[in-house]
């Protein structure tokens, strides 16, 4: 069964011109990545994610400015984390790897559910009870990895791991992982792919800071290879009650809505702080009402959908919108799928919803206004 489908994949794909396929970010950036022809490549054609104009957004700014949306969302688990965990799981296998562990906020335990199946590896995940949207717990279920749900908070479980892959044959796929940083690095390329240049600012959300780090990265090494001729300045957002990078302290009891970064002493806190100096860029706070309006506005004025942590980065630009330079291009990151949280939208919609209507014409034209 599984040799016929994969049989019957090749055969459409072969199909394809082969400037359409698209086989992966590794396959795509093999030249920047720390891979070798015998390096067994695992993906699921991860990367080639859309950057998508915000008009109703750049207008909130005005001044000439221009916004576009990284949609990260749309990766084959919905985040992301699956960039870097291409790359991590890749080398897990290569260096003859049997089991991967992490500590996650969800997005990263389902990203490492599903590649280590691919690579037909175990997946031991530790999560913060209670605080795990829905749709990314049913994700590391349903691609089979082994869940042990912490009664402490994610910067605990990530201190277990990390003791845990010290003693243990167990490879640790946190972003303190340094393939992590390597696979998301080529979030950046894509973006100047596409722009033909570095944009003037890159808004982005903040928990563990691995993925500023590796945006960060990225362009630089496109610009050393004179790809682009700038560098944006770096603008992290942090959730208020989330927000060690903002306060230079670390948060004993991190809280917020956005429970992807629910995270309150960062694992790469001291590159963010690199990244901040070296690109002239900020740490602020945003509040979850803000998060929540800005997820609101994306998904009512704009058609996108992505969920309540990705929003920090549109909140953020539009809390500080003042400073961003004339007619400069900005891009946010949207980090994960909407879908990750189902609970998070309906909770937070005002938009009508007509519940218990007859199933009769006359009742259904008369709740449209029709009668
Ligand atoms: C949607 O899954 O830390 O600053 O364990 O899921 O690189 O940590 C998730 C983080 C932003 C923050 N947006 O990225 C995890 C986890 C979403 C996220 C972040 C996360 P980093």
């Amino acid at each position: 069964m599984t040799t016929s489908l994969s049989a019957a994949n090749d055969a459409i794909n072969h199909r394809l011109p082969v400037a359409k396929r698209w086989n992966g970010l590794i396959d795509a950036y093999r030249p920047y990545l720390p891979v070798t022809d015998s390096t067994p490549i695992i993906s699921l054609c991860e990367g080639n994610t859309p950057l998508i104009p915000v008009p109703s957004i750049a207008a909130e700014i005005g001044r000439g400015v221009q916004v576009y949306i990284k949609y990260d969302g749309l990766n084959p688990t919905g985040s992301f984390k699956d960039r870097g965990m291409t790359m991590a799981v890749t080398k897990a296998k290569e260096a003859g790897a049997e089991a991967i562990i992490c500590a996650s906020t969800g997005n990263t335990s389902a990203a490492a559910a599903a590649y280590a199946c691919r690579g037909g590896m175990r997946a031991f995940v530790l999560i913060p009870d209670g605080y795990v949207a829905l749709g990314k717990l049913a994700q590391a279920l349903l691609y089979g990895a082994e869940i042990l749900a912490i009664k402490g908070n994610f910067d605990r479980a990530l201190e277990i791991v990390r003791e845990m892959s010290d003693n243990y044959p167990i490879t640790l796929v946190n972003s303190v992982n340094p393939y992590r940083l390597q696979g998301q690095k080529t979030a950046a390329f894509e973006v100047v792919d596409v722009l033909g240049e570095a944009p003037d600012w890159l808004c982005i959300p903040v928990g563990n800071a691995g993925n500023i780090s590796a945006y960060w990265m990225g362009f630089n090494e496109y610009y050393a290879e004179k790809r682009c001729t700038k560098l944006p300045k770096m603008m992290g957002f942090q959730a208020s009650g989330s927000a060690p990078l903002v306060s230079g302290e670390r948060v004993k009891n991190p809280e917020t809505l956005a429970t992807a970064i629910r995270i309150g002493n960062p694992a790469n806190w001291q590159k963010a702080l690199d990244v901040q100096a070296a690109s002239g860029g900020q740490f602020n706070a945003v509040t979850d009402q803000e998060i929540i309006a800005a997820y609101r506005k994306l998904g009512g004025n704009e058609g996108i959908f992505c969920e309540p942590a990705s929003a920090a980065s549109v909140a953020g630009l539009l809390k500080v919108k003042d400073q961003v330079p004339m007619g400069a291009t900005v891009v946010c990151v949207l980090t994960g799928n909407g879908l990750k949280d189902p609970d998070s939208a309906i909770q937070h919609s005002e938009n009508q919803f007509h519940q218990g209507v007859d199933p009769e014409l006359a009742a259904v034209a008369k709740v449209m206004g029709f009668a």
